[in-house]
């Protein structure tokens, strides 16, 4: 306690725009924690703003959710995949285009400022704008796995399903059941003959299927494995690169830029205890937080904001990428 309290007495002139200038002019290690909030003018819906994806499932009722977190939830989804597949269109990233937020981001990177972009947002927008200094924490659609076997395929391969809204059930599974079976099939096969003659069958009298089936169950029974986006559902654990890109950067971090989010979801939520008291603050956020006391609070529309900043330090954000899309 004595620590925080050191650090407040510390830190507490900070407070107004003029600081936050003087910090972005002068830090050269930022690291920018960065959250749903800066792609919605994207048009990419956060989760917890009055207009966010949880209040449209909460009033869309059409899923028959108890709680609109259980989309976002592994244990539900492995027992009903059809739901998350039968939305996930509506957050697959498509025709987006960088925000004002993600080109300034990656002004920053250009400039030599930025340390590295913990990013909370499974949009990718971040790799279109040209950052590469940026963790993508909770994972992205640009991969995919199987639950089952751990085959991991490009996210593009299961693109057509989530347009379809059908779930994607791993190839890589299929295969190795379908071997499996044939190698039963075979060793069955050459068991009877070894065994005697005259046991001899004819093929589709019924006996041939019975073993068929059992070799399925033994294999496991059902469908192959449920393929997921590698996006970090409620219930999964992080990327242990998250805990050691943290543990390298907390060392070298000059200053803390928040920008667009709630703070709700742990551990990333918790950077902010993980960094030095007295490394500074900033958060840039439409609506306020109660439960951290940032140095700086900036809150409005985080493109203004940033767009603001940039005109008083004389930087130029630059423009959006030209996006091809076929
Ligand atoms: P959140 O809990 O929905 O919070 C978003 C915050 O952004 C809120 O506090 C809003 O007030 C604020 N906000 C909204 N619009 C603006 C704006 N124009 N300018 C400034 N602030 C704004 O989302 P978090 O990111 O805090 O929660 C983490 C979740 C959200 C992660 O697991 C993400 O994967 C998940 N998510 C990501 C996306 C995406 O990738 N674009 C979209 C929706 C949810």
């Amino acid at each position: 306690l004595s620590r925080i309290l050191r650090r407040r007495e510390r830190l507490s002139h900070l407070s107004s725009v003029e600081d936050a200038l003087n910090l972005l002019r002068t830090s050269k290690r930022i690291i920018i924690l960065s959250g749903a909030g800066i792609s919605t003018s994207c048009g990419i819906p956060d989760f917890r703003s009055s207009t966010g994806l949880y209040a449209q499932l909460q009033d869309e009722g059409r899923y028959e959710l108890d709680d609109p977190q259980q989309m976002f939830d592994i244990r539900y989804f492995r027992e009903r995949p059809e739901v998350f597949y039968s939305f996930a269109k509506q957050i697959y990233p498509s025709n987006f285009v960088p925000s004002p937020c993600h080109r300034w981001i990656k002004m920053l990177e250009d400039r030599g400022q930025l340390l590295r972009n913990y990013t909370q947002n499974i949009d990718t927008l971040e790799n279109l704008a040209g950052v590469t200094k940026v963790l993508q924490c909770h994972g992205s659609f640009s991969t995919a796995s199987c639950l089952r076997c751990k085959t991991r395929v490009p996210g593009p391969t299961i693109e057509p399903y989530i347009m379809a809204q059908k779930v994607p059930y791993c190839g890589a599974c299929r295969e190795a059941r379908d071997q499996e079976i044939e190698a039963r099939r075979k060793q069955r096969e050459a068991a009877k003959k070894s065994k005697g003659k005259g046991k001899a069958r004819a093929w589709g009298n019924g006996d041939d299927d019975d073993d068929e089936d059992s070799d399925e169950s033994e294999w496991g029974g059902g469908e192959p494995g449920i393929i997921k986006p590698d996006i970090t559902f409620f219930g999964q654990a992080l990327d242990s690169e998250f805990d050691e890109c943290l543990f390298k950067d907390r060392e070298e971090v000059d200053l803390l830029l928040i920008i667009g989010t709630s703070l709700k979801v742990a551990p990333v939520s918790e950077v902010l205890t993980h960094i030095p008291h007295s490394v500074p603050q900033i958060f840039i956020n439409l609506t306020p937080v109660h439960h951290v006391q940032p140095d700086i609070c900036l809150l409005g529309d985080a493109d203004s904001i940033v767009t603001y900043l940039s005109s008083q330090l004389g930087w130029t954000i630059p423009p959006p990428p030209v996006v091809l899309h076929p």
